[in-house]
């Protein structure tokens, strides 16, 4: 037995995304995302999945915020439709689509939860993507114009912002392997959105800055730890660039102004040309207030000749899988956080995500989520021996308030501490919520 104890100043909390919780696409004059476009086209998404309805949060947040007042969380992380705010991804601004945020934010208020806004959790307008997406440069400017509006009308209520949600997912899943919105295969295009993203996000902290908007701004990518099955070299120079594709490849250019040159090398051996503008480098090296970590999962990896982008291939070591099947794997979030303290400082941290999929359902009204439980222990375990090492956590925010809807696989796959009925749209609390609640209540738990 042990008791596992946080500091007092932690901030506990859960996260959610507006495509994937809101519903209403066609309410109060929402524009399309891609994610409408990709959800409905066939075969791209898990029976053919979409985020219509959802959990209907654009109608139930009240009851949302209610959940979230019972869970005792202080902080919340959503994020807002670009395409509610803007239609058409620029121009003129849809006064309802505010209306919406401002309701929810007035809500947490009064709640005393503070808000933490993600401005780009994926849903691009679609109008923006048929001139070419995160390709075309005048994107950028687009969304600095949307970030500097948000700034400007919610300057007092929201002091916490996030530019943008994994950029790794934005880039190379959606345009390299295909699997998000707008599903491209292409490592070119991949590599150019990557790089546009990261411009947007400098140009962004920097308005931000110049607007002088009182609060915080960061970003939040995610990351996995790859750990080496020997220490062959090959084997930890393939997991070194399996592992740099999430973390330096987004890191470096934030903190050091420059791209890993060993990964520069290995993707122009590729084929890629670095499009990198002059200034762009400078505009990418902002500091930041806080960075944002997901983290979900690790694996053991070794090199293995001409698989996939980094002569780098998974070995099935054996560990407990989540419903979705990816590796329950606590000792990389340690070494993960521990790593990016290592190499990039200090840095004020908040866990921006962390949590797992069971698909466990009702039974009487009970849900007993007991694998969840197990992860966040230790993952909660894992985050408190970094704490312990230096890492600088500000905050801890689970994966996710709700089940949702989880992108390419669409309804199938629960990550939520409360259950959601999608027929019906009734929220039940898991155990794992109640597990949840007494720790944020108590800032301490027992390990059993
Ligand atoms: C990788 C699948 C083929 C979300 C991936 C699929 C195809 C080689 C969870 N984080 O819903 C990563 N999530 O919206 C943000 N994070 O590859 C929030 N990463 O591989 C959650 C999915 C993901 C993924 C999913």
């Amino acid at each position: 037995m042990a008791i596992i104890q946080f500091p007092k100043e932690m901030k506990w909390g859960a996260a959610t995304a507006s495509y994937q919780i809101e519903g209403a696409v066609d309410k109060d004059g929402r524009g399309l995302s891609i994610w409408d476009t990709f959800s409905k086209t066939p075969g791209k998404v898990v029976n053919g999945d979409n985020g219509d309805v959802a959990c209907d949060s654009y109608h139930r947040y009240k009851e949302d915020v209610a959940i979230m007042k019972d869970l005792g969380i202080s902080m919340y992380r959503f994020s807002v439709s670009w395409p509610r705010i803007f239609p058409n991804g620029t121009g003129e601004v849809n006064k309802k689509g505010l209306e919406y945020y401002h309701n929810l934010v007035d809500e947490l208020l009064a709640n005393g939860i503070e808000p933490l806004c993600t401005l780009y959790h994926w849903d691009l307008p679609q109008a923006l993507q048929d001139k070419g997406g995160w390709d075309n440069r005048e994107t950028i400017d687009a969304f600095v114009e949307y970030a500097e509006l948000m700034f400007k009308e919610f300057e007092g209520k929201i002091k916490y912002w996030i530019t943008f949600n994994e950029p790794w997912c934005v880039s190379f899943l959606s345009n390299f392997i295909g699997a998000h919105a707008p599903g491209y295969q292409d490592l070119q295009l991949a590599t150019n959105v990557a790089h546009h993203l990261l411009v947007a996000h400098g140009k962004t902290v920097k308005a931000f800055r110049q607007l002088g908007v009182e609060g915080q701004i960061g970003y939040a990518p995610n990351v996995e730890w790859n750990e080496p099955y020997s220490n062959k070299q090959e084997d930890i120079d393939a997991c070194r660039r399996a592992g740099a594709w999430f973390i330096e490849w987004f890191f470096d250019p934030v903190f050091k102004g420059s791209y890993p040159q060993f990964m520069v090398e290995w993707f122009e051996k590729k084929g890629v040309k670095m499009k990198i503008e002059d200034g762009d480098m400078e505009t990418i090296h902002q500091p930041i207030d806080f960075l944002g970590i997901n983290y979900y999962t690790g694996s053991v990896g070794k090199y293995a000749e001409n698989s996939g982008l980094f002569d780098h291939e998974r070995v099935d070591a054996g560990y407990q899988k989540t419903d979705i099947g990816w590796n329950v794997f606590p000792e990389g979030f340690y070494k993960v956080l521990t790593y990016i303290t290592e190499k990039y400082g200090q840095v004020p941290i908040y866990i921006t995500e962390n949590g797992s999929c069971y698909n466990d359902e009702p039974d009487n009204g009970v849900v007993n989520d007991q694998g969840r439980i197990d992860y966040l222990q230790q993952h909660l375990i894992s985050l408190n021996r970094s704490m312990n090492s230096g890492v600088n956590i500000k905050g801890y925010l689970t994966w996710s308030l709700l089940d949702n809807f989880e992108w390419a696989e669409g309804y199938t796959m629960r990550f939520g501490i409360v259950h959601v009925n999608y027929r019906t749209l009734e929220r039940t609390k898991k155990n794992s919520f109640y597990w949840y609640k007494q720790t944020v209540a108590n800032g301490w738990f027992e390990v059993k």
